[in-house]
């Protein structure tokens, strides 16, 4: 029914986590980034971008962005309890999770890991990285805060697609001087997610481990 394409420790950890909760029949299909196989024509012609994740559906849709992939699944699969339904009061919450850690967190990790995608000079670069590292431990302490105050989990009590995300950045900081996981709420919530088996299971399947 599925195919995700993927690399290691990519922006497809929570669509794959995802996929895993579900368990509908899905291909994986590995892209090794190191050999820019992600830039090929082959893998283009599905995404223009060159990035992954991608997710094939149904024979020939195709979609990508890996946020946008979470909230499909979680509405197509309604069963595995992802997501509050449409119409929830819990919904605006979860879709307001949903934007801030793809569209806010999300994009200060990308500018620690690809300064060059936003600036040119090796100086410059280390400069944005070491900046969007600043950047993403203040957000990292404010979720802590939002965790304490109002969990266990992002939505509360309800365990959603969010937290897993937010445990796929949480990954993407372990090589900072301070990584996500020294915040104490941070920690509890990867934690949770490492014991959720879809969530083991997509390590394990991509041969990547997570430290807390
Ligand atoms: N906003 C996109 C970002 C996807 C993205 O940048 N993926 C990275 C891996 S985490 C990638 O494919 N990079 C390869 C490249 O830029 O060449 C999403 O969330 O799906």
């Amino acid at each position: 029914m599925y195919k995700l394409y993927w690399s290691p420790g990519s922006a497809a950890m929570a669509p794959h986590a995802v996929l895993n909760a579900i368990g509908a029949k899905t291909e994986l299909i590995k892209i090794d980034d190191e050999k820019g196989e992600q830039k090929g024509a082959e893998y283009l012609r599905i995404n223009p971008h060159g990035r992954v994740p991608t997710l094939v559906y149904d024979g020939a849709n195709v979609m990508y962005e890996s946020a946008a992939i979470c909230l499909f699944l979680t509405e197509r699969h309604p069963e595995a309890g992802l997501a509050p339904r449409p119409g929830d009061p819990d919904r605006g919450l979860f879709l307001q999770w949903t934007a801030y850690l793809t569209n806010t967190l999300q994009e200060a990790l990308m500018h620690y890991w690809h300064p060059g995608y936003f600036i040119d000079g090796a100086e410059r670069q280390n400069e944005v990285s070491l900046k969007a590292e600043a950047t993403s431990d203040r957000m990292f302490g404010f979720l802590d805060g939002v965790l304490k105050r109002s969990g266990p989990y992002l939505c509360g009590k309800q365990f959603t697609v969010c937290d897993a995300y937010l445990a796929m950045i949480a990954r993407w900081t372990r090589k900072m001087a301070k990584p996500a996981v020294t915040h104490p709420e941070i920690a509890r919530l990867v934690r949770h997610c490492l014991a959720w088996p879809p969530y083991a299971e997509m390590l394990r399947q991509q041969g990547i481990e997570q430290p807390v």
